[in-house]
């Protein structure tokens, strides 16, 4: 109760910071992009991770306020950050929750983020878990295709450790997978777990989807994913979440 009454402030207190976490081309080993992770400083906790305060943002609402400021800020953000062989920018992947389907809100959001910015909808990502795909099935799938229309491609996040059906992948227009890292782990560990990535990867291509793996920490992980045709990765072993200003010296210094 501490922290939820915490929360409220949080924003007006400018407490909420955004860091970047590279995204890669496993070929190439180039930057492509990034995604986007919040984090909050509290004052005397000190940096308290989302999995513990965004369900309180949902509980609250306070979620589309802080969602709003967090597609505003990335993509100004995210226009700064240029690819010197195309002059474009990098992709940008935000993260999205139930609660911000659910407002009603959500597609206006994110076109005024995009107006205010300048920021190009088709360097635009948003992630989604499955368990949204549980409930308000007709509201959800509305905004998920006017997504689509616009350009803005959806990844499934943490792919295969949800409520996962494959039929999902099937009746909404989902172009990325996120392959969880729970199953990365797995390289080198488990057999089974090794069958499922091949499994995912080809599923994946057969749907024409594009890949990404998440959570890469060992170089044995990188080559087994890069083997499998895996086409883009993040994880700590690449590159961990950066500040924005980190994130800049760190493009500077992969040209
Ligand atoms: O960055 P970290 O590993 O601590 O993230 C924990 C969880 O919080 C992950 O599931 C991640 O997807 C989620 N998360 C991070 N940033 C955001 C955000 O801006 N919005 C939402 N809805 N989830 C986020
Ligand atoms: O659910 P989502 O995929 O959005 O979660 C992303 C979270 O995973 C981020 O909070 C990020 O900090 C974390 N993460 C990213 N790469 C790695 C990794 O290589 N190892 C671990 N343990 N966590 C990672
Ligand atoms: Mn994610
Ligand atoms: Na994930």
């Amino acid at each position: 109760l501490e922290l939820e009454a915490a929360l409220y402030k949080a924003l007006e207190r400018k407490e909420f910071f955004i860091l970047y976490q590279p995204q890669f081309d496993m070929v190439s080993g180039k930057v492509i992009g990034s995604e986007a992770l919040l984090r909050w400083q509290h004052p005397e906790k000190g940096v308290v991770s989302p999995a513990d305060f965004i369900p309180m943002l949902e509980e609250t609402g306070l979620i589309e306020t802080v969602g709003e400021w967090l597609l505003n800020e990335t993509m100004e953000q995210g226009l700064a950050w240029v690819d010197p062989d195309s002059g474009e920018p990098l992709h940008l992947a935000i993260n999205l929750s139930a609660r911000q389907f659910h407002s009603g809100r959500l597609l206006q959001q994110v076109q005024s983020a995009l107006v205010n910015s300048g920021f190009p909808v088709h360097k635009l990502k948003l992630e989604i878990t499955e368990s949204l795909l549980l409930d308000n099935l007709t509201e959800v799938l509305e905004t998920l295709n006017e997504f689509e229309q616009m350009g803005i491609e959806l990844a499934l996040d943490d792919f295969g450790t949800g409520y996962s059906s494959l039929s999902y992948l099937h009746s909404f227009p989902l172009h990325i997978l996120k392959i969880d890292q729970s199953f990365v782990d797995g390289i080198g560990k488990s057999k089974r777990l090794e069958e499922l990535l091949r499994g995912i990867v080809g599923l994946g291509y057969a749907l024409g989807m594009n890949i990404v793996a998440e959570g890469i920490e060992t170089a044995e992980q990188f080559d087994f994913l890069r083997d499998l045709g895996c086409p883009q990765g993040q994880g700590f072993g690449l590159a961990k979440p950066l500040t924005a200003s980190q994130f800049s010296s760190f493009l500077t210094s992969s040209a």
